[in-house]
């Protein structure tokens, strides 16, 4: 059995030292087909199994708007790793995890790790992990990749995931007030044959022009989804792509309010 974890994350996450750690001196470092973006892929040194992890470039969100996002997010829909290794500042929990919430509707196996731990502690905050990971609905390890900490325990929930069956997890968007729209889109494109559809639905309500060149719609199915996107929004009264940021930023800024405690801020340590 062989697998492929791809880690993903925002910039500085501590995806490359993450790589490292995981890769020793042994990666292959080239580019991205067609663009001056970093491609690094390495056998994993730390576990019997065969593993082969790739570093994708550290980005925002899913958004098609910089070669990085583009990169990341072709790779992860066209290339299907068995797990994302999602990597997450814990000292800036909340601007990461918006990352995430996109993440978590690829329909991939995904795996936070919860690093810079070392620096949590520091600074005296407290991440109540146990709950975190049953707010999100996927493992949440804690590790401080620079000092080679929980490494051991990551590799061993992202192996733990089943490749056979399919993932149910919850996402940032259900029980919100477009959640029935996206059930409404996915089914269309459910009958339409498409298949990872609740991913292209949201894509879709996000007005993502690149997907929709992909999906390559049929008029009469590309009207109907036209019509419910124009029919939430009117609902709504605000703009759909708006509507949607901030549903996520909500999501995230409950889970973090209940799980999250701040300690001294930066600028109250001294050394
Ligand atoms: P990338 O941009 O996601 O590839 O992030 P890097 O691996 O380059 O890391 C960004 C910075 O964070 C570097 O200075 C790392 O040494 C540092 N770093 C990475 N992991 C940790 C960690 O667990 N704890 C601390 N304190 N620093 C870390
Ligand atoms: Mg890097
Ligand atoms: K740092």
């Amino acid at each position: 059995m062989s697998y492929r974890f791809a880690l993903a994350g925002n910039p500085n996450s501590g995806k490359t030292t993450l790589f490292n750690n995981l890769t020793g001196n042994n990666a292959h470092v080239g580019n991205w087909p067609g663009v001056t973006v970093e491609r690094r892929e390495g056998k994993c040194k730390k576990s019997t199994e065969n593993i082969v992890i790739i570093d994708l470039p550290g980005i925002y969100s899913l958004s098609p708007y910089t070669p990085e996002e583009i990169v990341a997010r072709d790779f992860l829909t066209n290339d299907k790793p068995d797990v994302i290794i999602n990597i997450v500042d814990a000292t800036n929990i909340e601007r990461n995890l918006y990352l995430t919430t996109q993440l978590l509707e690829l329909g991939i196996p995904t795996i936070i790790a919860l690093n810079m731990m070392d620096e949590v502690e520091l600074r005296g905050d407290r991440i109540d992990v146990v709950n975190l990971e049953k707010q999100l609905g996927v493992p949440v390890v804690p590790i401080t990749a620079s000092k080679n900490q929980g490494i051991e325990e990551l590799l061993n929930r992202a192996l733990s995931f089943d490749k056979d069956h399919p993932l149910t997890t919850k996402n940032a968007l259900e029980n919100t007030k477009i959640c029935d729209t996206i059930q409404e889109i996915s089914e269309l494109l459910a009958a339409g044959g498409y298949t990872n559809t609740l991913y292209y639905a949201i894509k879709l309500i996000e007005r993502d022009e690149q997907i929709k060149d992909t999906l390559k719609l049929n008029p009469s199915l590309n009207l109907s989804i036209d019509k419910a996107i124009a029919r939430a929004e009117h609902q709504s009264g605000e703009e759909i792509e708006m509507l949607i940021a901030d549903l996520r930023y909500q999501y995230i800024t409950e889970a973090i309010s209940e799980h999250v405690q701040k300690g001294k801020t930066a600028g109250e340590l001294t050394f």
